[in-house]
């Protein structure tokens, strides 16, 4: 187990129908703070948030990428371990601690959720989603020849590691922006299986066409503008820690719906 608490960040963009099961989900004893970042909610999702326990802080420049960085420059001092999750009851909060305790086991810097080596509920992930994360995954293999099983927005990360990524990406280029740097920079990287299930409220992204084929488009650019950069990892890394980046924990199966 952790020996710092950690503290959640939550984007969320009009997640009413869900943030409040989301936050009461989360597992207090391992998490020192709750940080909902509201992305210019038209709903009540700030304050069922704040109803709930969260701190609740205000990004008006919406993105899912915004967003997060907005959490990360609200960070408590002294803040080690940052476990983002999204608001829409899709990933089990309660899951978190599986999270943490495979960074604490593996001495990890990163550790993903995967839906895909989890057992998502049927209608959870689309096709779409499902073909982006091949694609997304499999070039990225090409590449760096690492091979990871998905893209999810469920994870945790030292801060200090969060630090050296240098995180820019302001919209849904977030989550493969940090894969692909964590490869570059050789982080310890575990995948864990974790859960899924359709969410609740409507979907922005993946539940949407414009949604799928922004997100497409930038997640693809995003793999290609940083590979053209630095199309190998950064050669700074221990030779004692090569070959040690990506450990991929499992298969456990979990199927626990709403
Ligand atoms: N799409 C989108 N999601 C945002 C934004 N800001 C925060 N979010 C949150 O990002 C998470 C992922 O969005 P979601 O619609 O669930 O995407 P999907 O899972 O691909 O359908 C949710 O918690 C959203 O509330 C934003 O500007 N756009
Ligand atoms: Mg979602």
């Amino acid at each position: 187990m952790p020996t710092s608490p950690a503290v959640v960040i939550i984007p969320a963009y009009n997640e009413e129908p869900g943030i409040s099961r989301v936050i009461a989900d989360i597992p207090r004893d391992l998490i020192s703070e709750i940080i909902v970042v509201d992305n210019g909610s038209t709903d009540r999702t700030a304050a069922k948030a704040r109803k709930g326990g969260a701190r609740v802080i205000s990004q008006p420049d919406r993105g899912y990428g915004a967003a997060c960085l907005a959490g990360i420059a609200a960070l408590p001092p002294g803040t080690e371990v940052v476990l983002f999750l999204d608001g829409d009851y899709s990933d089990d909060p309660a899951q978190a601690k599986d999270l943490l305790r495979a960074l604490e086991e593996h001495r990890a810097d990163l550790v993903l959720g995967s839906r895909t080596r989890g057992c998502p509920q049927p209608g959870s992930l689309t096709p779409q989603q499902r073909f982006g994360n091949w694609l997304s995954t499999a070039i990225i293999r090409l590449i760096y020849g690492h091979a990871y099983s998905d893209l999810g927005p469920f994870r945790a990360i030292r801060r200090e590691a969060l630090s050296r990524l240098d995180m820019q990406d302001r919209t849904y280029g977030w989550t493969v922006e940090m894969q692909v740097k964590a490869l570059q920079q050789e982080l310890k990287v575990v995948e864990i299986p974790v859960s899924y299930r359709p969410r609740l409220g409507r979907s922005k992204v993946s539940g949407t066409l414009s949604g799928t084929v922004k997100a497409g488009c930038k997640i693809l650019w995003t793999i290609a503008r940083l590979s053209l950069r630095h199309p190998f990892a950064i050669p700074e890394t221990k030779e004692k820690d090569k070959g040690k980046r990506v450990i991929h924990e499992g298969p456990r199966r979990t199927t626990k719906g709403h």
